[in-house]
């Protein structure tokens, strides 16, 4: 399978988490890239490829200019204020406030930003940029080049970027702009699932509205889990979206064999939908070791249910999401990749 991946990722590497009450270094840490790297090399499923340079197009089909001009500019407008640490809000538009956008960057970020654990540093949006660009070359050997199936090793994640809101370790919705590509270049159905821990708040809010684009996520019950404000069970989609958004929340503890009955109703629901591509937002934060999260799957099962997704037989791309556990980050991701080409 081709693997698209930057060296750029590594452009973005925040020092700052706040986390309990205490500063941590980040969960999300350049370490988590190797691991794959590394696995995926060592098994020889695979194929590395550096990605083309982004293309605004199906960017701008998912996130609004404004906020794409907002990251571009957010940590020199924050240098330029003789701040020395790295660009954190502290300030947000909470109930019955101003939903208008400040000049002044403290401002700028409280209203861009959806969560505070994600440090805005240097090299962060030429990193964003580099983790976009794989999930876009990736769509691109799928939809131009005729590849059945191809995955996008992005670094930083992209789930929880939404239409104008950076959060949740994602600056650009990779997953997203990959469903848009796939549309501008032809496909008239895109189906998303995501299997990250996480609800995908980012993806369900770009398509909330669309019926071109079928979005699934498996996650954490918001009521105990990141992002805590999306994710539940009745949200359906709206207007022309009205039954195209499909939450599973689960709750603490869930074991693999009850993720997969919601992984078999979610299946279904692709099927029935008939996509001409597959976009899986692959997080491997599920597993039990990870130590922000509590589903508790076993590396093995991760090859299963690659299985699983290897017998739908659609065009399929896989965009790297969360994953935290960084020791087994690699094993599980490539177990995922294993299962599916075993099921070709
Ligand atoms: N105290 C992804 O997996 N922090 N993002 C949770 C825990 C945010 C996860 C707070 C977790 C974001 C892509
Ligand atoms: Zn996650």
């Amino acid at each position: 399978m081709k693997v698209v991946l930057s060296e750029e990722h590594a452009d973005h590497f925040p020092t700052h988490e706040l986390a309990g009450g205490q500063w941590i270094r980040p969960h999300e840490c350049p370490e988590r890239w190797q691991y794959v790297y590394d696995e995926l090399s060592t098994r020889a499923l695979c194929e590395f490829i550096k990605p083309d340079a982004l293309e605004m197009k199906s960017v701008l089909g998912v996130h609004s200019a404004d906020f794409m001009q907002f990251l571009e500019t957010a940590w020199d407008e924050w240098v330029a204020e003789g701040f020395a640490g790295e660009a954190i809000p502290t300030v947000f538009p909470a109930r019955r406030m101003q939903q208008r956008v400040p000049d002044y960057i403290d401002g700028k970020l409280g209203y861009y930003a959806l969560a505070i654990e994600t440090a805005i540093t240097r090299g962060t949006w030429n990193a964003a940029r580099s983790s976009a660009a794989c999930a876009q070359t990736a769509q691109r050997f799928i939809s131009q080049a005729g590849e059945p199936a191809a995955f996008a090793l992005c670094r930083p994640p992209g789930h929880h970027a939404a239409i104008d809101l950076y959060g949740g370790y994602c600056f650009l919705n990779n997953a997203a702009i990959a469903a848009q590509g796939f549309l501008d270049e032809g496909a008239k159905r895109v189906a998303i699932l995501d299997v990250d821990f996480h609800h995908g708040n980012g993806t369900q809010d770009i398509f909330y509205q669309r019926n071109d684009v079928l979005f699934l996520s498996l996650h954490g019950d918001p009521v105990h889990a990141f992002p805590h404000f999306l994710g539940y069970a009745d949200e359906t989609g709206h207007a022309d979206g009205e039954g195209y958004n499909v939450n599973y929340p689960l709750p603490p503890g869930t074991s693999y064999a009850k993720w997969k009955l919601a992984l078999e109703n979610a299946i279904e629901k692709i099927q029935a939908f008939k996509p001409d591509a597959l976009v899986i937002s692959l997080g491997v934060d599920t597993f039990k070791k990870d130590p922000i999260s509590f589903f508790k799957l076993e590396s093995a099962d991760f090859t299963d249910y690659g299985q699983l997704l290897g017998h739908l037989s659609l065009p399929t791309l896989f965009v790297m999401e969360g994953g935290y556990a960084v020791e087994e980050i690699g094993i599980n991701t490539a177990n995922v990749i294993q299962g599916f080409i075993n099921a070709q």
